[in-house]
């Protein structure tokens, strides 16, 4: 029945980002009113503004504001240029803690993501994922996002943003309909300015309303558009969660016969996994700059430790280093049930080398 896929999805979207990005490395900024964009020289400045902490929005300040308006709603405000790299190495770090729980990962912009939970096979499972997630990039990165969990993209999406900064909002299927129809359309992603201001001509405001409107009606000033809005409406988004190639991973691991506390053992194990991996990841053409190693202790508990090399590499050497640190900082006194590993960050091998030839 293709048309009753069930699917967990998860949307993240980090908050503020750039403003975010900027306190973490000047701490002294925290609380105070921060907007990121073009220079406001004194009011006269052009441009606009990127992005506005949260307290900088309590003055009304937001994105693509022309900042002489952001510098007279808020004159003292902390007024920074934006440093995009430093953005960017940031998310890049953030995408790789995503793809420590999901191979399908579809990065949507620079703070933005969804992530396939399907294989969670619960909703229960991918909120204690999100929460896992949220820990992971306040404790690595210093920094809040919000999570919407839901059925769709469009459910997820809209969960994410409904309770910003340091959201986590879960939608089950029976719940959609319920959180959806109460909430302005402007909601909807795709419905703008003008579509929002067309539907409130016709005194529909709310999703809800948008649900139960007349088809015919809606047909005849939006065309085409009109199913997909009404679907929408309901949560319903049949786009499937796109891998990326740099989002996508190579894993194995082996489940010992008995537990085990024997380390020659386990790293011997850890050698064939590395290699196996390795193989795979040559065969394919790729190089990895993350190493995930996996271990499921007696008690079921189990435990993750990445490490990222500065750049890629193909050297099976080196990665089985970082593999083999790792594990030995995951081994204590219980005995081990499981180990896996994990290849991430890949890049194409010839990608990669026409970059430094066209740069050498
Ligand atoms: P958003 O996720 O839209 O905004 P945000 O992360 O700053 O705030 P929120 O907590 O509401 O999610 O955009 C992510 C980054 O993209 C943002 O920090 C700066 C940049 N950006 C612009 O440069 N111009 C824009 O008009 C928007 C919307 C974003
Ligand atoms: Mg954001």
């Amino acid at each position: 029945m293709p048309n009753t896929v069930f699917r967990i999805i998860l949307h993240l979207d980090m908050d503020s980002f750039y403003a975010s990005v900027e306190i973490r490395e000047h701490p002294d900024l925290a609380g105070k009113p921060v907007v990121v964009g073009a220079d406001p020289l004194g009011g006269h400045g052009r441009g606009v503004v990127s992005t506005a902490s949260y307290e900088a929005r309590k003055f009304g300040i937001h994105s693509a504001m022309p900042i002489s308006k952001a510098y007279r709603l808020c004159p003292d405000a902390i007024f920074i240029t934006p440093h995009f790299s430093l953005y960017e190495r940031t998310s890049a770090r953030i995408m790789e803690i995503l793809s420590r729980y999901s191979d399908k990962l579809e990065q949507v912009s620079i703070d933005e993501a969804y992530l396939d939970l399907t294989p969670a096979g619960t909703f229960e499972t991918a909120k204690e994922i999100a929460t896992r997630i949220k820990r992971a990039i306040r404790e690595e990165e210093r920094l809040t996002c919000s999570i919407g969990i839901g059925h769709s993209k469009v459910v997820a999406k809209i969960a994410s943003d409904y309770k910003k900064p340091d959201g986590l909002t879960v939608v089950r299927p029976e719940e959609t309909e319920g959180f959806l129809f109460p909430l302005p359309v402007e909601k909807i992603p795709g419905v703008g300015k003008k579509t929002a201001r067309e539907l409130h001509e016709m005194g529909i405001v709310l999703i809800g309303d948008l649900a139960h409107a007349d088809i015919q009606r809606l047909q005849s000033r939006f065309g085409r558009w009109a199913l997909a809005m009404q679907r929408l409406a309901f949560g319903e988004d049949e786009r499937e969660v796109e891998q990326r190639d740099s989002a996508r991973s190579i894993s194995r691991e082996t489940t010992f016969t008995e537990d085990t506390g024997d380390i020659d053992l386990i790293l011997g194990v850890l050698d064939d996994l590395m290699k196996d991996v390795h193989h795979t990841m040559r065969d394919e053409g790729y190089m990895a700059r993350t190493v995930t190693v996996k271990v499921r202790y007696e008690d079921f508990q189990t435990r993750q430790r990445a490490r990222s090399l500065v750049h890629p590499a193909t050297d099976l050497r080196q990665l089985n280093e970082i593999a083999r640190t790792a594990l030995l900082e995951s081994l204590g006194s219980k005995k081990v049930r499981l180990i896996g590993v994990k290849l991430s960050g890949l890049r194409t091998r010839e990608k990669n080398q026409k970059t430094i030839g066209d740069f050498g």
